[in-house]
């Protein structure tokens, strides 16, 4: 009885470390899975993620509108206009939905104005302003990010923007100073903290003693997309190629058909022809021997006429 009851209880362990080890393991697996999906949401698809830094002062969760325009060339490929940019970590990030049909092969260049600020042109992370000449930026479908943080936004070009930093621009301002945004018919809150005031006017005044205007737009149709057609040709080209990679294997056998052949034939006639000519020239000598026999032979019965001294 009592190793009956010690086998039960043995049992009975053994289920119960089953049963934990078990749920241990899949608890593991659940904690696997929300770690990774976050990552997997991060880089969603036909999504370019931009970061962007913005003159003034600002804190977690502060949030802008811009609009992000898509240039292939000295034209506007397409545009979002209106990108919600969330500050954090020193910089705002916005993310912008790839319309369908977006041609992924080209290069572009961004330019990018947020409200009340003055737009910049960006080729890539690098080359911006009047060093943007060709756009260079290449996006994925899978998703595609850009740190855009080297040149700020100067702010100050009020709604509605003519694309600089004015006198108008600050008299606005003037005007909204003290006043809460929810009371103004004219958004003159630069920084977005709900109010205008001097923080706003004197951002506005900075812009303003620096000349600062939208960056212009003076873009040439890069080399690449005259490329990236060229890509597309080679891979047609490539199956043309292995058709004339098949016609050189048979180009290698003609060469190997034509010297074999002639080189035997023509060693065996020369040989062949030799033994018959060398026999021919013997008889010839021989003929000529005879020719100088037969007249000495002639002239020998002439002398023999000679006897008319008979007479
Ligand atoms: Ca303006
Ligand atoms: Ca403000």
């Amino acid at each position: 009885m009592n190793n009956e009851n010690a086998d039960l209880g043995h049992e009975k362990f053994v289920k119960i470390m089953f049963f934990s080890v078990l749920g241990i393991f899949s608890i593991l697996l659940v904690i696997i899975a929300l770690t990774s999906m976050p990552l997997r949401s991060k880089a969603s698809a036909n999504t370019l993620s931009l970061k962007i830094k913005i003159q003034g002062t600002y804190k977690a969760f502060d949030k802008i509108k811009a609009s992000v325009a898509f240039y292939d060339g000295p034209d506007k490929a397409s545009e979002e206009p209106e990108v919600e940019f969330i500050y954090q970590g020193g910089a705002f990030n916005g993310d912008v939905a790839f319309q369908s049909g977006f041609n992924f092969a080209k290069p572009y260049a961004l330019f990018i104005k947020p409200v009340n600020y003055v737009g910049r042109i960006f080729c890539s992370a690098e080359l911006s302003g009047d060093k943007c000449k060709t756009p260079a930026f290449f996006f994925l479908t899978s998703g595609s990010s850009a740190d855009l943080t080297s040149q700020p936004f100067l702010g100050g070009d009020l709604t509605p923007p003519n694309g600089k930093v004015d006198a108008q621009d600050l008299s606005f301002i003037i005007k909204n100073l003290g006043k809460l945004t929810a009371d103004t018919t004219q958004n003159t809150d630069l920084n977005g903290d709900g109010i205008t005031d001097v923080v706003d006017y004197s951002l506005a005044f900075y812009s303003l003693s620096n000349n600062a205007e939208d960056d212009k737009i003076e873009l040439t149709t890069p080399i690449q997309p005259t490329g990236t057609p060229e890509p597309t040709a080679t891979p047609s080209a490539t199956p043309e190629l292995s058709p004339t990679a098949g016609l050189t294997p048979t180009a290698g056998l003609s060469p190997t058909q034509g010297p074999t052949p002639t080189g035997t034939l023509s060693p065996t006639p020369t040989p062949t022809v030799d033994p018959l000519v060398t026999p021919s020239p013997t008889p010839t000598i021989d003929p000529s021997v005879t020719v100088t026999v037969t007249p000495t032979v002639l002239l020998t019965p002439s002398v023999t006429p000679t006897p008319i001294n008979i007479r």
